[in-house]
């Protein structure tokens, strides 16, 4: 269960979103993943009621980097941007980007991710679930998260299915299933025990497909999620081509897997080359098949190597085997939650990352 204890930081959250005028110029940096576009577009529609204009600005993050870059300074800074919300990751993990960016304008961070500084030390409002109550924090996602304090200071019940959504594509709904079966009889939809399989796990789908697909069309996830009066409008959208063209990649390598995995102890390691970005898509639907396992994706397509690693039992954290595994390569980046975690680095890293995430594994002591 979670239980709140710090309604405080509640209080300042709905503070940042009342203080919001229509002279301010306000930027979301969101991550492209269906969690990412949906906080956003919960967060810009809530604004937009809250002070009756739309933002001016959203940036996906860039999947090489994770934190606020140089490249997202200047366009702040060209846009004269005032507010910055950041939505689905964790600026902290890189200081430099979020100091800057907190530099003339007032910073709120919703995310569930690992807390990676002393947030009192920092010139943000971090709006994380770890800070306000007890429970596990990777089951409240940042939609969710996004969706209870904007419904505190307007109203937002008209977009609970795109919580719902987002919380089925972070497996976040096991704390939340009364309000669940609310939303579910609310739009008269049917619910099964695999969310996946459900109207709103479709819209969960068809938003990772189009970040599987590249990552680059997310502007028109942001679009499309944004312009849906409901549901319906996201299952007939022009995007749900992308969801076609994914399912049967990921189907082709749920099979290789099986047939090529390398085995050491509990881990299961597959290394696959694909144009897609499958590899978080198909570590997710892998680790529900191996629950006792720690599974980790490699993907060699690129020359930068995208790695995802889940541990649905939670026996070992598998973000900081991906931490461990890739201390003190240049241009890398690792991290994420207990149970699921991603990272990338450069390919001449390969060997030496592969060595150290069984050698890791097998001490345990991660
Ligand atoms: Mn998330």
């Amino acid at each position: 269960m979670l239980h709140l204890v710090n309604t405080a930081l509640l209080e300042r959250v709905d503070y940042f979103f009342r203080a919001i005028t229509p002279q301010d110029k306000v930027c979301i940096i969101h991550d492209t993943d269906p969690d990412g576009i949906c906080s956003a577009v919960i967060v810009a529609k809530g604004i937009e009621r809250l002070r009756g204009r739309t933002i001016e600005l959203h940036l996906p993050i860039d999947k090489k980097n994770y934190g606020i870059t140089k490249g997202m300074l200047a366009q702040l800074r060209k846009k004269k941007i005032t507010k910055l919300i950041t939505c689905d990751f964790s600026p902290e993990q890189y200081l430099k980007g979020l100091r800057a960016a907190a530099k003339n304008r007032d910073v709120l961070v919703i995310d569930h991710h690992k807390i990676y500084a002393d947030t009192d030390k920092l010139p943000a409002l971090f709006y994380k679930p770890q800070l306000f109550m007890e429970g596990k924090a990777q089951q409240y996602c940042t939609a969710k998260l996004a969706y209870d304090a904007l419904s505190r200071v307007v109203d937002v019940s008209d977009l609970d299915w795109m919580a719902v959504s987002a919380s089925i594509a972070d497996i976040a709904t096991a704390p939340w299933m009364d309000w669940i079966r609310l939303v579910y009889r609310k739009y008269d939809l049917v619910l099964t025990d695999n969310l996946f399989e459900t109207a709103l796990g479709e819209v969960a789908t068809i938003i990772s497909s189009v970040e599987v697909y590249d990552t680059l069309l997310c502007g028109k996830s942001f679009r499309t999620m944004y312009d849906a009066k409901l549901y319906q409008d996201v299952l007939g959208a022009p995007l749900v081509r992308y969801k076609h063209i994914i399912d049967k990649e990921i189907g082709k390598h749920v099979q290789l897997f099986e047939r090529k995995k390398e085995t050491h102890g509990e881990l299961l390691l597959y290394k696959l080359t694909s144009r897609y970005r499958i590899h978080s898509v198909l570590s997710t639907i892998l680790g529900l098949d191996h629950p006792h396992n720690t599974i980790v994706i490699i993907n060699t397509s690129k020359p930068f190597i995208s790695v995802s690693a889940r541990r649905n039992d939670c026996k070992l954290g598998v973000n900081t085997l991906l931490e461990n595994a890739t201390k003190g390569f240049q241009g890398s980046n690792a991290g994420g939650h207990i149970p699921a975690a991603g990272g990338g680095f450069p390919r001449k890293y390969l060997n030496t990352f592969k060595k150290r995430v069984i050698a890791v594994h097998k001490r345990g002591n991660i």
